[in-house]
């Protein structure tokens, strides 16, 4: 066992209470570093709450950087985790693209990273132990294959992309892109990346209401803040979202299903943010020297109005 392990055996023995040698043991406890990317979305603030609160009930010590979306904190924040020497280093990355620099230092100290919810693309994929994120393509082709089937495959959509070069902004278009291309009738009009943002979905989809007016009849939202921010800006447009205007997008979280219960969203596909319990599961496996699958995938379900009301005093986020 080396020291790590045995530091997080202590530990788990200490948060659970338990003594497996019936004697009091006081131990150091596991540091996790946590590299988020900032609180851009009411998804990204359930994940943060989720993790913090998963680390306090298993004792774990928990050093959180918040990069405001910009990946020169992230790669700082790696950095200091390194000289810190924590135990473990998990990387929500911002883009997908330039992180091998900062992921060598951390396979140097023998640190272990553990991504969550959006991937990076490396040339050495063992610069990372393991991928925790849902299916961001499949979730644009369940958000385009239900657009399909509420339109009869006949409509004008804008489409409101997250953060440019962030994974789930990626896939998501290319998966919705993908289904489309079974619907000649469904065309997209305009895209523009709203940064996974309520306020900037309401800027760019005024813009595209400027631009495009009655030629609108769907909403593709990478995420339900923009799509919120799109219904606002409908809304002030004189336009009915929801009924005029269909709205689909992905997160499902607690703003959707008001949404949707109040008839202006249409339909979203949840996309789970609560990590915190995979997560350490993870962790522990990993600093107890078993094996841990390479990518761990969320399985993700649309809801719509039919449901939404039915749900949402279930919804956790
Ligand atoms: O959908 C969005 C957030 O990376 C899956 O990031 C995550 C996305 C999520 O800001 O709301």
């Amino acid at each position: 066992m080396t020291r790590t392990q045995a530091r997080w055996v202590a530990a788990v023995v200490v948060a659970t209470g338990a003594s497996a040698f019936g004697q009091d043991k006081v131990a150091e406890p596991v540091t996790v570093g946590f590299s988020q990317v900032g609180a851009e979305s009411s998804w990204r603030t359930a994940e943060t709450q989720s993790i913090k609160k998963e680390a306090a009930r298993r004792g774990a010590e928990l050093k959180f950087s918040d990069a405001q979306q910009k990946q020169e904190n992230q790669i700082k924040a790696i950095k200091a985790f390194v000289a810190q020497k924590v135990d473990v280093i998990v990387l929500a990355p911002v883009v997908g693209t330039g992180w091998e620099p900062a992921l060598r230092e951390a396979k140097k100290a023998n640190i272990p990273v553990v991504l969550v919810d959006r991937g990076v693309k490396v040339s050495d994929e063992s610069l990372y132990t393991t991928l925790i994120a849902s299916d961001f393509v499949e979730e644009g082709r369940m958000a385009a294959e239900w657009l399909a089937k509420k339109t009869g495959g006949q409509c004008g959509i804008v489409e409101l992309q997250g953060t440019v070069g962030a994974a789930p902004a990626i896939d998501r278009k290319t998966g919705f892109a993908e289904a489309l291309a079974r619907y000649p009738g469904m065309k997209i009009i305009k895209s523009q990346s709203g940064d996974f943002t309520r306020a900037k979905g309401k800027e760019v989809m005024e813009a595209f209401i400027k631009s495009e007016g009655n030629k609108i009849q769907a909403v593709y939202a990478h995420n339900d803040d923009m799509a919120l921010g799109a219904i606002q800006a409908m809304e002030e447009a004189g336009m009915k979202p929801g009924k005029n205007v269909i709205v689909v997008s992905i997160d499902g979280v607690r703003g959707a299903f008001e949404a949707m219960t109040a008839g202006t969203l249409n339909a979203s596909v949840e996309c789970n943010p609560l990590f915190g319990p995979i997560l350490f599961d993870t962790i522990e496996k990993i600093l107890a020297g078993q094996s841990v699958p390479k990518k761990i995938i969320n399985a993700d379900k649309l809801f719509d109005q039919s449901e939404a009301a039915k749900v949402i005093d279930s919804r956790e986020y």
